[in-house]
C-alpha cells in the first residue's frame, strides 16, 4: 500500500508490509496513526487510516471461514461491486448459470448474491453485492466484509462511487465496460495458474488452481498432505512442446500443463 507518510512513519509502514495477519495490520495502522503528525493537511489521511482499521476489524481475521453466512468454497472468490442497474445479476447469470431477477429496477438485489464460476474445471466463487449507494462504506460493512475477503472487485458502473465506497479495500479491482470474454479475464486477473492431473495410462483427470510460480511440489501438497512423502517422480506434457518428460519436485508448472505423479 501505499500512504504518503512522511519521514518516522516508515517502521509502521514497513510493519503493515510485513504484517502476515489482520491484527498485526491493524497494530502497525495504528502505529500510524498515533505517528501522524495532526492537522488539517492530514486530516484525510488519519480518517483514510482510521477507516481501514475498521475495515479490518470487520474482516475478523479469519480466512477461510464464514462471513455473511457465505462459506468460501473453489479456488477464489470474486465479488461484483457496482451502481445500480449495471449489470451485476445479469453477469452473475451469465457465467454462473444463476436466476438471479434482473430487471430495469434499480436495487433489485436485496443480499449477497453467490454462483459459481466453471472455467475449465476449476472453481471460482462469484458473489453479487447489493448496489453500491452513497454511504455504502460506512452501512454496509457486512457486505464489504465479502469483498475484503475475495481475491478480486469487479466493478461496475458509476467508477468514481465506486472508488469512493470501497477506499481502503485493498483488493485487486477491474472496472469493466463490457461482458466480452468475461471469465477469462477473470481468470487473468487472479493471478493463477490451472493445471490438470492424469492417472497413469489414463486420460486427464481434474484440473487444479496454483499460484502462479507454482512447483510440482504445491500441486503435490494440494492433492493431499503426505502425497509427497510417496513422491518418486512425475510426468508432464505441456502444448505439444514437452511429451511426458520425467521432473521432480522443484519443476515449475505453467498455465495448461499435465501432470502425472508416480508414487510407486
Ligand atoms: N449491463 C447489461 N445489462 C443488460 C444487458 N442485457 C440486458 N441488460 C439489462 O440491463 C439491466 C441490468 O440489470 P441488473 O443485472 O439487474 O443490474 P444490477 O447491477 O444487478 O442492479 P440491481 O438491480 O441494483 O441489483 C437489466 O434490465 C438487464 O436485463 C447487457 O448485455 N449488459
Ligand atoms: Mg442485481
Amino acid at each position: 500500500m501505499s500512504t504518503n507518510l512522511s519521514a518516522g512513519s516508515s517502521s509502521a509502514e514497513e510493519e503493515y508490509s510485513a504484517a502476515k495477519d489482520n491484527k498485526a495490520k491493524i497494530a502497525a495502522l495504528k502505529k500510524m496513526i498515533s505517528e501522524v503528525p495532526k492537522h488539517k493537511g492530514t486530516e484525510k489521511l488519519i480518517a483514510h487510516l482510521r477507516r481501514r482499521v475498521s475495515l479490518l476489524k470487520e474482516d475478523g481475521g479469519k480466512k477461510g471461514v464464514r462471513k455473511h453466512g457465505i462459506k468460501k468454497e473453489g479456488d477464489a472468490r470474486v465479488v461484483l461491486f457496482g451502481t445500480p442497474n449495471s449489470g451485476k445479476s445479469f453477469l452473475l447469470n451469465k457465467i454462473t448459470g444463476k436466476e438471479v431477477a434482473s430487471g430495469p429496477e434499480p436495487f433489485e438485489t436485496q443480499k449477497p448474491e453467490i454462483g459459481m464460476i466453471d472455467y475449465d474445471g476449476v472453481k471460482i466463487q462469484l458473489i453479487e453485492l447489493p448496489s453500491v449507494h452513497k454511504g455504502y462504506a460506512d452501512k454496509r460493512k457486512g457486505y464489504l466484509s465479502l469483498a475484503w475477503t475475495s481475491e478480486l472487485i469487479i466493478v461496475l458502473g458509476d467508477r468514481k462511487l465506486c472508488e469512493e465506497e470501497l477506499e481502503g479495500i485493498d483488493i485487486k479491482k477491474i472496472f469493466l465496460k463490457d461482458f466480452k470474454n468475461i471469465k477469462k479475464i477473470i481468470w487473468k486477473n487472479l493471478g493463477l495458474i490451472k493445471v490438470f492431473t492424469k492417472a497413469r495410462g489414463k486420460g486427464i483427470g481434474g484440473a487444479m488452481a496454483l499460484k502462479k510460480g507454482a512447483k510440482i511440489r504445491d500441486a503435490g501438497n494440494k492433492i493431499h498432505k503426505d502425497f509427497i512423502k510417496d513422491f518418486k517422480f512425475a510426468r508432464l506434457w505441456r502444448d505439444g512442446s514437452i511429451p511426458g518428460k520425467i521432473i521432480g519436485l522443484n519443476y515449475k508448472l505453467k498455465e495448461k500443463d499435465i501432470i502425472e505423479f508416480r508414487t510407486d
